[in-house]
Formats: C-alpha cells, sequence, structure tokens
C-alpha cells in the first residue's frame, strides 16, 4: 500500500553526513550503521544505512519502513524519511541528542542525571509509547525488542521507542504468535518466547517489567526468569520484595528524598509484568492507568 513516505534522494544524506564520515557515525544498530547529519535547512537527523548483501537486513529493512511509517507518537522515535536508491537502503529519523537510555542507567557517573523524576517520567513515557503500539486503532503492534538500549532520549530527556526491525502486526483478534526463529535480546524475553518461541502483547509486557526494574536499580538483568538470583535481576528483586526489602533495590547514584510511594508502586508493577505466566500479566492499559501521571512530596 501507500507509504506517504518522503523519500531523500541519496546526495541529500551523503551531504549530509559528510559521506558518512567516520566521525558522523552513532554506532552499529541491528542492521548496519547509523549516522550523525544535518540536512539542509539544519534540522538534525539520524541515518540509518542497511548493509548492503544482507538479506535478512533487507527484510527487517522493509518490515520496519512499512511498520513505522504509520506511527507516530510523542514516545516512539520519528521517522522522517527513507531512501532506496540502487542497492542504497536508508532511514532517516529525527536526531535523539541524549542518546539511549542504556548509556545513562549503566554508567555510575552519568546514572546520577536520572534523579526519580526523570526516571518516573521515563517509565511513563515509554509505558505510553508501548500502550499505543498494542493499541492503536489501526493496529496492534507487538515490538519484540523492547530493552534499555533500544530507548532513546531526547533534549529534555523524554523517551521514545525506537528500533521496529523485530516488530510484528496482530491483524483481527490474534493474540498471540510461535515462531521457530526466535529473535531478540537475552535478559529481556521472556520464558514463554525463549522456551516456544510464543510472542505476544504479554511478551512485550514482560520486557518492559525488566525494563522498568532496570530503571529503578541502575542494575542491568544478565540472567533469565528466576534463576540465578545473584546474576539475574529478576531474582534479586523478587527476594528483596518478599523479604520486605524493596528499598534496597532502589539505585544508590540517586539523590535521597524519593517519593517512596511510587518506587514502590513500580516495583510492584514490574514484578506484576514479569510473572513467569504471562496470563498473570497486566495488559499495558492497566499499568499505563496504574502509575498515573500524580507528583507526590517526597518522604
Ligand atoms: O546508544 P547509542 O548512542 O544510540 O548508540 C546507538 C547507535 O546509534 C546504533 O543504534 C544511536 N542512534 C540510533 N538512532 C538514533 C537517533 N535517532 N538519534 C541519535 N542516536 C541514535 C544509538
Amino acid at each position: 500500500g501507500d507509504l506517504e513516505l518522503p523519500l531523500f534522494d541519496f546526495n541529500t544524506i551523503a551531504a549530509a553526513t559528510d559521506d558518512f564520515s567516520a566521525e558522523n557515525k552513532l554506532g552499529e544498530g541491528g542492521f548496519g550503521p547509523v549516522f550523525k547529519g544535518q540536512l539542509g535547512d539544519g534540522q538534525e537527523v539520524a541515518v540509518k544505512r542497511l548493509a548492503k548483501n544482507s538479506v535478512q537486513g533487507l527484510d527487517e529493512f522493509k518490515n520496519e519502513v512499512v511498520l513505522i511509517a504509520k506511527l507516530q507518537h510523542r514516545n516512539l522515535v520519528r521517522l522522517l524519511g527513507g531512501c532506496i536508491e540502487g542497492e542504497e537502503r536508508m532511514l532517516v529519523y529525527e536526531y535523539m541528542p541524549n542518546k539511549s537510555l542504556d548509556a545513562f542507567l549503566f554508567d555510575k557517573a552519568k546514572a546520577s542525571v536520572l534523579d526519580w523524576r526523570r526516571r518516573f517520567q521515563i517509565i511513563n513515557g515509554i509505558a505510553r509509547g508501548l500502550l499505543y503500539l498494542h493499541q492503536d486503532s489501526r493496529f496492534r503492534i507487538i515490538h519484540r525488542d523492547l530493552k534499555a538500549s533500544n530507548i532513546l532520549l531526547d533534549k529534555e530527556m523524554n523517551p521514545k521507542i525506537s528500533d521496529f526491525g523485530m516488530a510484528r502486526i496482530f491483524g483481527g483478534d490474534q493474540t498471540e504468535a510461535r515462531t521457530r526463529r526466535v529473535v531478540g535480546t537475552y535478559g529481556y524475553m521472556s520464558p514463554e518466547y525463549i522456551m516456544d518461541g510464543v510472542f505476544s502483547e504479554k511478551s512485550d509486557v514482560f520486557s518492559f517489567g525488566v525494563l522498568m526494574l532496570e530503571i529503578v536499580s541502575g542494575r542491568k538483568n544478565k540472567g533469565m526468569y528466576l534463576s540465578e538470583p545473584n546474576l539475574n535481576l529478576l531474582g534479586h528483586a523478587w527476594s528483596l520484595w518478599k523479604e520486605g526489602k524493596w528499598m534496597e533495590l532502589v539505585d544508590a547514584s540517586m539523590a535521597d528524598g524519593n517519593p517512596m510511594a511510587e518506587v514502590f508502586r513500580c516495583i510492584n508493577l514490574g514484578l506484576l509484568c514479569v510473572q513467569e505466566r504471562p496470563e498473570g500479566r497486566p495488559t499495558m492499559a492497566w499499568v499505563v492507568q496504574m502509575l498515573g501521571n500524580d507528583t507526590e512530596t517526597s518522604l
């Protein structure tokens, strides 16, 4: 169908990125390098350039273009256009000056920038972006690779979900699908997805729960579900919760004076989202409602 996607020509993008110079390289994405660029009108952009001869990459590229062209939400990274010329495949996004959440959260020096207000704002934004994906009236999209490195931060540190290369659309009243090609990121994948290739809204909710606990604790989840409590953030969080010591989970690099009721609510919600049984996990609609957006006075 119609993409209604602005197409840039190759020369425009080459000029914007100084011919894809090494200085302009932001990093390596799922299907190729990402470059910083500046368009003629001064607008800063991020350009994803598909690595050539990558068949799987091409599928993911098409998938992302078709999907993202239809998406618009303040918590999703905005696609400005594409470039398809000869063998070239590129995606042009709004530039996110504060890079990924991953880079802040797991870096002791930077994590202190993230006080509780910011963390709560980030959790809320991600929840709303994911709810939009799951619940837009036109489509239901399962992201399948929600993780800290796929959350980008804008100038005001508002979070935007990125990387839709693995996302899938559900039509009609479909609620789950099974795949033999399990793709995603260890530590964020739900048990039913890892073991049986079954994905659904509820597997995204699981990933969101991991993310929420990571944001509160500043710790990365390294293992699967509840095994290896010492390596595994989820097992660790659950033990602390059962012992009533949930405060110990809170990132020490955060300033004191956090609204404890809000912190408590986030940890509680995070643990509900990472339950082993998908049926037990809440929907994103419920999560967003529970998070609310009230501001509490600090204790
Ligand atoms: O963590 P990062 O700095 O943020 O490194 C990765 C890298 O490119 C490969 O994905 C960065 N990146 C991706 N999209 C954007 C964007 N729209 N704005 C700024 N940086 C981006 C990402």
